[in-house]
């Protein structure tokens, strides 16, 4: 496998680590670095979906989830809620990853504070209270209640595709129409904001920020602004998590992902020195090759190269998996990357030069040095997995392009 980056790019990736190392002590940096280099292990993250009845909530859960209405394990829609307890729906890919659907608070008549209770608050990093017309009083005393318990929420206002639907027939304006279309889709959302605004200003509000969305099309609308909002307002660990275990549902989403492996990756090759030397056949010196599967395999599945996200995204969009999976050059499935997967990319010899330079480079970052494994187990574990993770990307990129190509009629 030929390398995906250049010595130069690595060069400037390295000067980074470097000076984010200068700035703190060896030992706190090798501490975190560990610490933080499982996150995905040891964090856990949960996201409450609540609402009155009919609001959309299930029917956003699995848009979160990337998922039709249809598919196995989907949340149930479209049906009266027959249960009162909280249903949890978590990503085979990432358990430690879980969205909620709640009970409407009206529904089960209590008050906001013995919902909460009920509900199990604290169980949740932060809440959605969605409403798909007026937000009630129920709504915003939620809202009061989970604030008063120091935790994040926002409210969401769905199926604004069938106001736009809507305003446009009532409007007399042909599909084909795409300028009175365009036109008219900014003047519903306008008056739907306006209305959102003024309804919870009338609930007592102070300042109201309503997300307007659509199950139908999450890169549309407030989602990604709403997904911003919510990521910005995480505790960096969580915010980080938060990113990988989403599917890829915006046009930003890649990048987002590639930002946070890249500063899991340092903290992996790091984490990989202090693990200390494993010696392996052909090296003349030792590296974790555990810590290199093992974030391969995550790599894989953040950017959704595994088969399980893969056939969930083929269902979405109505295409067989094996279509997607034909543009995937690099990134093998999840039972692919292996410890004889990663020594075969070492022996290649075009690999094997860049190490030596990466090395060289090295030792311009003397600190490292004096870590338990050296220079070389970081650089090895560094390269290794900054190559995988330029490639997953592309291929990441490729597959979301061939997603959303028009189906071949036949
Ligand atoms: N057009 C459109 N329909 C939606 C949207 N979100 C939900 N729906 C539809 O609204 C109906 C109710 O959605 P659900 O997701 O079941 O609502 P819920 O809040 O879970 O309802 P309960 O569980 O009964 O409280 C279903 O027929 C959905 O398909 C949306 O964004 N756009
Ligand atoms: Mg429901």
């Amino acid at each position: 496998m030929d390398p995906a980056i250049t010595i130069e790019s690595l060069k400037k990736d390295l000067a980074e680590v470097k000076a984010a190392l200068e700035q703190k002590k060896l030992e706190d940096v090798s501490a975190e670095a560990q610490q933080q280099s499982n996150l995905l292990k040891n964090i856990r993250l949960a996201i409450a979906i609540t609402g009155s009845s009919g609001a959309g909530k299930s029917s956003f859960v699995n848009a979160l989830r990337g998922m039709k209405d249809r598919a196995e394990g989907a949340a149930k829609t479209g049906v009266k809620e027959t249960t009162m307890v909280p249903q949890e729906y978590s990503y085979p890919t990432f358990p430690n990853f879980k969205i909620w659907d709640l009970p409407g608070i009206g529904t089960v008549k209590f008050s906001a504070k013995e919902y909460l209770t009920k509900v199990n608050f604290s169980n949740y990093d932060f809440f959605i209270i969605v409403s798909s017309g007026r937000f009630t009083e129920d709504d915003t005393n939620l809202a009061l209640e989970i604030q008063k318990n120091k935790k994040k929420f926002y409210y969401v206002r769905s199926k604004v595709d069938v106001d736009i639907d809507n305003d446009r027939r009532s409007k007399g304006i042909d599909l084909e129409d795409t300028h009175e279309v365009m036109q008219s889709e900014k003047e519903t959302l306008d008056t739907v904001r306006k209305d959102s605004y003024d309804n919870l200003k009338a609930l007592g509000v102070s300042s109201p920020r309503v997300f307007l969305i659509s199950r139908w099309d999450l890169s549309k609308y407030d989602f990604p602004l709403l997904q911003e909002t919510f990521e910005k307002e995480q505790d960096e660990l969580k915010r980080d998590v938060l990113i990988m275990c989403l599917p890829i549902l915006t046009k930003d989403s890649i990048k987002k992902k590639k930002a946070a492996m890249e500063s899991l990756i340092w903290k992996k090759a790091i984490a990989s020195c202090a693990v200390g030397l494993i010696p392996l056949p052909l090296l003349s010196f030792g590296f974790d090759i555990s810590i290199v599967v093992s974030t391969m395999r995550d790599i894989g599945k953040v950017f959704g190269l595994d088969d399980y996200s893969l056939n969930i995204l083929a269902n979405r969009v109505g295409k067989p998996v094996e279509e997607l999976k034909s543009v995937i050059e690099h990134t093998p499935s999840t039972d692919k990357i292996t410890a004889e997967f990663v020594m075969d990319i070492l022996k290649s010899s075009a690999m094997w030069g860049t190490i030596t330079v990466v090395e060289m480079v090295l030792d311009f970052i003397p600190l490292l040095g004096s870590l338990y494994g050296g220079g070389s187990s970081f650089a090895t574990t560094f390269y290794l997995l900054k190559n995988f993770l330029e490639n997953a990307v592309k291929d990441a990129e490729k597959v979301q392009a061939k997603a959303a190509e028009p189906k071949r009629h036949k």
